[in-house]
Order: structure tokens, then C-alpha cells, then sequence
């Protein structure tokens, strides 16, 4: 079912998550109206916007993002590795031997993490390989009863990206705080709720992600993972993912409030192609930042 305003159509790609836009070109300016209409759309489509062959070159890219939201100059941009590079600190390119084979939130290890992330298909071989699937998180906050709802409303959780570290040159990754003062590439944790209310819609949504979140406040990880499992199995139910088999030219817009995802890595990376780019968006500027959640 799709429905148009003012020449903009929307389709609902799955019954919880995913919707796809058209009628716009991305590469020319965007009015104040059409910023707006995309917004309420995104909400819509619960954090997971999709719009087909724009093939947006980098400061296209950027120039969109500034529409949604400060981009953030990414804090890895010493630790470029072949799969990994920064043609400028606002944009990151994640290459064929990338692997993001992990259900995950981006960057919420951050103390004010990042909004969102829009991820375009830059270049790749044809063929069904590198697929993408999205979760929502306020959708499984739904499911849950409401006893195990008001209980999670009162806990918080420690986000750390220091297990990451092992992927990224450790000389350079150590306590040190970064330019955007947003984070630490280190051991340090990050306490944010474990429910949110999403500040756009007011809706709530489960703020536990089965990456980088590692525990809750005040529990060891092995304490943890017994409901943290219960929560990442019931995210990831068929029913709640919307999985994206990507074109080159398709841009993504994730809501990083509200969605998990996770890249296949089903494809031999010596062979097949598979270029994406990405920026990242916050509510502020890169320093000093500002909660992208409203906390209760
Ligand atoms: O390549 C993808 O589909 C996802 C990339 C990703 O997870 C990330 O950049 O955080
Ligand atoms: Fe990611």
C-alpha cells in the first residue's frame, strides 16, 4: 500500500519497519516542507527510510545528512584500516572485507550517542549477497508485558566499545578522549537507559542492544545475559526484522533510537565487491553534545 503528498510516495516494505520513499531527488536542495514530510515519514516507517537510486556522491551525501542533524565527525578516524576509511572525518567508507556481522546499535558506547546513520550502497557486484537486516526496538519494548516493562523503565545499562578494539590498531585506541568529546576509545562505559522515549515521536523503545550494550548497571555481564538474551532473541524475531537486499544508489536512513542491524557477510570478499558509505548524526554539535533520548 503507498500513499503520495505532494509528489512524494511512501510504501510500507514490511508490517513493523522499512518504508520506501520516491519521488525525490536527494542530489538537489530540500525545502523546509519536504524536511519535514521526510521526518514525519521516517516515523512512519519506525526508523528505517529507504530511497532507491540516488547515487549521491560524498558531499551530496554530507549536504543530505545536514538536513537530519549534525554531522559527526567520526571518532575512528585514527584507526583506518583497509575496510575502514575516512576520505574525510564527516564520512566513513565501509569496504567489501568489512564486518558487521553482528546485531548491533551504532556507537551507543558514546555518552551522547549518534541519532542516526544513513548508509548509501556506493559500488557492488551483482547477486544476492551483503543483505542488511533491521530490527525495532520499540516494537520488542511493545511486546514485553508490563511488568517487565516498568522494571526496565528503572534500570540503565553500561555501553563499552573497548571489545572492539581488537578490529582497529590498539596503538592508537587507548584512553584517549577524542576532538568531538563525545566518547572514549577505551575502557570506559557509558550508562544510558535501558527504555527511551524517542524525542520525535514519544514513542518508547527498548534502549538494550545485543552490541555495544554490555550490562546492566550495577550486574556483571554473566548476571546480564540471561535477560539481555531473553530481550536480543525477541528483537530479532522474523517478524520484527526487515531485511534489505541492497542496490547500488540506495540510501538508508537508520534511526539508531529505535532499530538494531546487521550485515550478512555471506559472500567470498577476495571476489565480490560490496562499497558502502556512511555518516553519522547527532543532535549537536561535536562537542559537547547532547542526549538524542529523553530519559524518565
Ligand atoms: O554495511 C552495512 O550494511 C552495515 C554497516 C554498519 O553496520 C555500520 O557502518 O555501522
Ligand atoms: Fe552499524
Amino acid at each position: 500500500m503507498s500513499t503520495t503528498q505532494h509528489g512524494i510516495t511512501f510504501k510500507k516494505l514490511h508490517p513493523v519497519l522499512g518504508g520506501e520513499v520516491s519521488g525525490l531527488d536527494l542530489k538537489q536542495p530540500l525545502t523546509t516542507e519536504q524536511v519535514n514530510h521526510i521526518n514525519q515519514l521516517w516515523a512512519k516507517a519506525n526508523g528505517i527510510l529507504i530511497f532507491k537510486k540516488q547515487y549521491l556522491n560524498e558531499q551530496e551525501l554530507k549536504n543530505y545528512s545536514r538536513y537530519f542533524g549534525h554531522v559527526l565527525k567520526h571518532p575512528f578516524i585514527e584507526g583506518d584500516t583497509n575496510d575502514m576509511k575516512h576520505s574525510d572525518t564527516e564520512m566513513m567508507t565501509i569496504g567489501t572485507k568489512a564486518r558487521n556481522d553482528l546485531w548491533h546499535s551504532d556507537m551507543t558506547w558514546m555518552r551522547f550517542p549518534p541519532k542516526a546513520t544513513f548508509l548509501q550502497c556506493a559500488d557492488r557486484d551483482d547477486g544476492d549477497f551483503g543483505d542488511t537486516m533491521f530490527c525495532s526496538l520499540s516494537n520488542t519494548y511493545n511486546k514485553l508485558s508490563p511488568g517487565l516493562q516498568s522494571i526496565l523503565e528503572k534500570m540503565t545499562c553500561m555501553h563499552g566499545v573497548q571489545d572492539l578494539m581488537s578490529r582497529y590498531d590498539e596503538k592508537t585506541m587507548g584512553d584517549k578522549l577524542y576532538p568531538n568529546g563525545l566518547g572514549a576509545m577505551s575502557k570506559i562505559e557509558n550508562e544510558h537507559p535501558a527504555v527511551i522515549i524517542h524525542p520525535n515521536t514519544g514513542k518508547k523503545s527498548l534502549y538494550v542492544n545485543n552490541w555495544p550494550c554490555k550490562r546492566f548497571a550495577g550486574m556483571s555481564q554473566s548476571e546480564t545475559a540471561p535477560l539481555k538474551q531473553y530481550l536480543m532473541d525477541l528483537a530479532i524475531q522474523p517478524d520484527n526484522v526487515y531485511r534489505h537486499k541492497w542496490d547500488i544508489g540506495d540510501l538508508v536512513m537508520i534511526d539508531q533510537r529505535c532499530t538494531m542491524h546487521y550485515a550478512f557477510h555471506d559472500y567470498d570478499d577476495t571476489k565480490q565487491k560490496r562499497i558502502m558509505q556512511r555518516t553519522t548524526l547527532t543532535d549537536a554539535g561535536d562537542s559537547p553534545g547532547k542526549y538524542i533520548y529523553t530519559n524518565f
